[in-house]
């Protein structure tokens, strides 16, 4: 019955994978509903085994649950087989997924537009992944996009790519001076990829509904994170999907009716990859030492991610736009062991306080952060199981974040392991 929304309430990396895998044993079906293998969830099992997920839901790693890349997904068909083959050689079961035939493919030359393009951007780069997502989804609402099913019919799939190269060699060749792509290899090359994901194809959408018509749990998993959404996120420095609450139905064809939860994962301090406005953003030893104790370094990329202290505004913010109904504060461990620990409670815009995330663009980039201290932990908490366990000034760093936000905080985490983790409430 019920379908749960996972979200990041931040700029991605706030630990959803681990999230969701902790929820495996209470879902019977876990979906990604929007972008693609730019994501990087990391999951922790108790053995000690570490797994990057990039395009496959992190639900795969629980036996029992069917996993759906959803319509609103986009598939580099080579990256899926790699990762169907990585887990696979490690004796992960990943019988149980299917594949949307609405989600759309990012192919070769979305890759290449999206390198060349950023390179052409200099300093005003948005910072991508180069993993194609920007392009892809502009075909998509250009409608010149390919789709899953379009592998089903090779007489349509070769016009599609004929058509879309006729234009893309023009842009790769004349006006950025890169090699143009051929038709015809591109079209085998993809063909031969779907011959063995072919049987993983299915209308998502009809057996997700039948599900929860069972009385099945679905849980939709979002990636990337609320600021890097493209309508409510800190605009053009986005991805170009929704992963707001918002976008789980679109994405997924599950109507906004059914979902009864909204969970968001919360980081206890701020990190973002790419370029864009930050305004906690630390440039000095505090921010270093943050990245080293977080090991705060891109999943997908290796990109060094860039660090600061907790927004409140943007947990506001984020609570507001996805309708979260509780929090999950993850890497409460990397803040021990400091005098104090600062909390941004509202911005300063030129000149003038706002609790709340402002209007314009310009703003967010002239906002300067109000801080408030909490004394701090020094001892280590990953030992900790339970909320009284923990340090009473931790406790009260927690309990301060739940009060700016509005919003109740009912799990923490305390260290990577599936197990370091507490339960409230
Ligand atoms: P894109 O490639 O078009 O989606 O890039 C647009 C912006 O979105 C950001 N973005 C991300 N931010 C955080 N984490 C992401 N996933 C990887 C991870 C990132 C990595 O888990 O660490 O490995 O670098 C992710 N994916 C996209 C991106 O930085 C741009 O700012
Ligand atoms: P995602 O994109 O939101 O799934 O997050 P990532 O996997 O990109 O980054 C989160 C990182 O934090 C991963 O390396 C996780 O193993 C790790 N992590 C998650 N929760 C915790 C926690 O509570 N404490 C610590 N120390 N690490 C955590
Ligand atoms: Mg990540």
């Amino acid at each position: 019955m019920p379908a749960i929304v996972l979200i990041g309430a931040q700029w991605g990396d706030e630990g959803k994978g681990k999230a969701t895998d902790l929820l495996g044993d209470k879902v019977d079906w876990v979906v990604r509903y929007q972008g693609g293998n730019n994501a990087g969830h990391t999951v922790v099992m108790p053995d000690g085994q570490d797994f990057a997920l990039h395009l496959i839901p992190s639900g795969i790693l629980t036996p029992g649950v069917t996993n759906v890349i959803g319509n609103g997904v986009v598939v580099d068909p080579g990256v899926l087989l790699e990762e169907l083959e990585g887990l696979e050689a490690r004796d992960i079961d990943t019988g149980r997924l299917l594949l949307s035939a609405d989600a759309h493919l990012i192919m070769p030359y979305h890759v290449a537009i999206d390198k060349v393009t950023e390179r052409y951007l200099g300093s005003r780069k948005i910072g991508t992944t180069g993993r194609g997502i920007g392009p892809c989804y502009q075909d998509k609402v250009a409608r010149v996009g390919v789709r899953v099913q379009d592998l089903l019919d090779e007489k349509i799939l070769r016009q599609k790519v004929e058509a879309a190269l006729e234009f893309k060699n023009q842009v790769l060749v004349k006006v950025y001076n890169r090699k143009g792509l051929d038709a015809a290899e591109v079209t085998d090359t993809v063909l031969e990829q779907a011959e063995r994901f072919q049987h993983r194809i299915a209308d998502t959408r009809l057996e997700l509904n039948k599900a929860l018509e069972r009385d099945e749990t679905v849980l939709l998993e979002g990636s990337q994170g609320t600021l890097l959404d493209v309508d409510h996120g800190t605009y053009p420095y986005v991805t170009s999907s929704s992963p707001t609450s918002g976008g789980a139905s679109a994405g997924s064809g599950i109507g906004p009716g059914r979902i009864t939860t909204v969970l968001g994962i919360l980081k206890a301090y701020t990190t973002r990859v790419g370029s864009g406005p930050f305004p906690t953003e630390l440039s000095d030893e505090a921010g270093e030492n943050l990245r080293k104790s977080g090991a705060e370094f891109g999943v997908t990329t290796g990109r060094s991610r860039r660090t600061g202290w907790f927004d409140a505004v943007i947990g506001r913010y984020a609570a507001r736009v996805n309708g979260i109904t509780d929090y999950f504060l993850t890497k409460l461990d990397v803040l021990s062991g400091l005098e104090r620990v600062p909390v941004c409670v509202a911005y300063e815009v030129d000149g003038q306080r706002t609790e709340d995330m402002p209007m314009t663009q310009t703003d967010v980039h002239h906002a300067k952060p109000v801080y408030e201290e909490l004394p701090g932990w020094w001892e280590d908490i990953s030992e900790c199981r339970t909320f009284e366990d923990l340090p009473k000034n931790a406790q009260a760093y927690v309990e301060r974040l739940e009060e700016l936000m509005g919003t109740r905080i009912s799990a923490i985490g305390v260290g990577p392991g599936r197990e370091e983790t507490i339960e409230r409430h």
